[in-house]
């Protein structure tokens, strides 16, 4: 769905994936999960735009929306781009599953949030709903019943929702959708990382749907240092003359899948940016049986 360049002439920050709609995505994303505050967060986009950034992470549950709208107020035209010039993802909270109404409800306040007439994405952000117990049957057909009432806001294109997708969802979630509905999500941003590789069926159903993987956590999330400072991931840096972070980044796109790091740090959202060099066979290997096994983030796994 994407390549990476094979040239020096484009940089990894300007390149697309095309997604199963026909819609085009920045393979690199900011994340924006805990930036929040409205100086902060117009201090990390002004960065992130300047740098050459076009699409933007962020979910109703970060609390950070409407400081990103009123940022892209002053930024887009400071770096004369127009609304369409960029790619924002927002997610559907756990506690907003339910009838259309409710659906509708959400969507639309991370529009007026956003200050925008459109999402370019929008996803469901984990696959139960708040105060249910994780394994309870009913989960499936409350996210069904979500996802069915995403499919109108969507409109095959011409609703406020340009495009759809989902969060968190196993290769088992993936089919109990496709069973049920005939709208395929464009993408599925999952938790990805050399200590937590995903599993086969999820890369194969993904992969038959052409439905992209979005990686999350890539650096293992903000609570730990574990990813950043594995020595196998610090050999590599040091022999590619790259940051542990770069090679982290790196490995997941040579992996096919889209990034969306995080930083508050000018220098590092640079350093998350500058992504071409190119990892051998050999480092790619090493990491990919790296031999640890350990998740940063939530356990979709325990949802039925
Ligand atoms: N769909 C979901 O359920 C879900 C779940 C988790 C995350 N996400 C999305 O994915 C994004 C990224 O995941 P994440 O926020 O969990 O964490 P992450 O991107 O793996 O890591 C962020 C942490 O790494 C640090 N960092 C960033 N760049 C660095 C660099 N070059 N060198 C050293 N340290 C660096 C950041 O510190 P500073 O900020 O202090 O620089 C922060 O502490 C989120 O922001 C969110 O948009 C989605
Ligand atoms: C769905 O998942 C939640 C946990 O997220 C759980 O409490 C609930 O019992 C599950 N079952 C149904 C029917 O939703
Ligand atoms: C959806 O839109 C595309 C063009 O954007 C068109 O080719 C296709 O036929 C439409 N599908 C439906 C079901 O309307
Ligand atoms: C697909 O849907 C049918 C009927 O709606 C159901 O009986 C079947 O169990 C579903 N299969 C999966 C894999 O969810
Ligand atoms: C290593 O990377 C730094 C920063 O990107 C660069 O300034 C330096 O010239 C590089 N050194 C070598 C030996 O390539
Ligand atoms: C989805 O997973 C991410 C990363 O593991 C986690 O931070 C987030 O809380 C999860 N979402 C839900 C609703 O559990
Ligand atoms: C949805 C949203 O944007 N909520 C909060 C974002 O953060 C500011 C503080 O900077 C709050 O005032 C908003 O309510």
């Amino acid at each position: 769905m994407f390549s990476l360049p094979i040239t020096l002439d484009q940089q990894v920050i300007d390149i697309k994936a095309t997604l199963n709609n026909g819609s085009v995505i920045p393979i690199i994303c900011l994340g924006t999960f805990q930036i929040r505050g409205k100086g902060t967060i117009l201090k990390v986009l002004d960065a992130a735009f300047r740098i050459g950034y076009r699409g933007i992470d962020t979910a109703a549950v970060y609390g950070n929306e409407t400081d990103i709208g009123s940022a892209l107020k002053q930024l887009l035209p400071k770096y004369n781009l127009r609304r369409e010039d960029i790619f924002i993802i927002s997610k559907l909270a756990p506690e907003d599953h339910g009838d259309e109404q409710r659906v509708k409800n959400a969507v639309y306040t991370s529009l007026r949030n956003l200050d925008t007439p459109y999402l370019d994405s929008y996803l469901i952000h984990w696959p139960a709903a708040s105060g249910l117990s994780p394994a309870d049957p009913s989960n499936v057909s409350i996210r069904m019943r979500t996802w069915n009432a995403l499919t109108k806001l969507y409109d095959n294109g011409s609703g406020v929702l340009k495009s759809i997708g989902i969060s968190n969802y196993t290769a088992e979630h993936i089919r109990q959708l496709l069973n049920s509905s005939s709208v395929v999500p464009v993408l599925n941003q999952v938790e990805f990382h050399p200590h937590w590789q995903q599993t086969k069926e999820l890369h194969s159903i993904c992969k038959e749907f052409k439905i992209l993987l979005q990686a999350y956590s890539s650096l293992g999330g903000s609570s730990n240092k574990n990813l950043l400072k594995d020595p196998i991931v610090t050999e590599i840096a040091h022999n590619n003359n790259l940051s542990t972070a770069q090679v982290l980044l790196r490995w997941a796109l040579q992996r096919n899948y889209a990034v969306v790091p995080k930083s508050t740090t000018v220098e590092r959202i640079a350093e998350n940016a500058d992504l071409n060099k190119i990892l051998s066979n050999q480092d790619m290997e090493a990491l990919n049986n790296i031999g640890k096994k350990q998740k940063y983030a939530w356990n979709p796994d325990i949802v039925r």
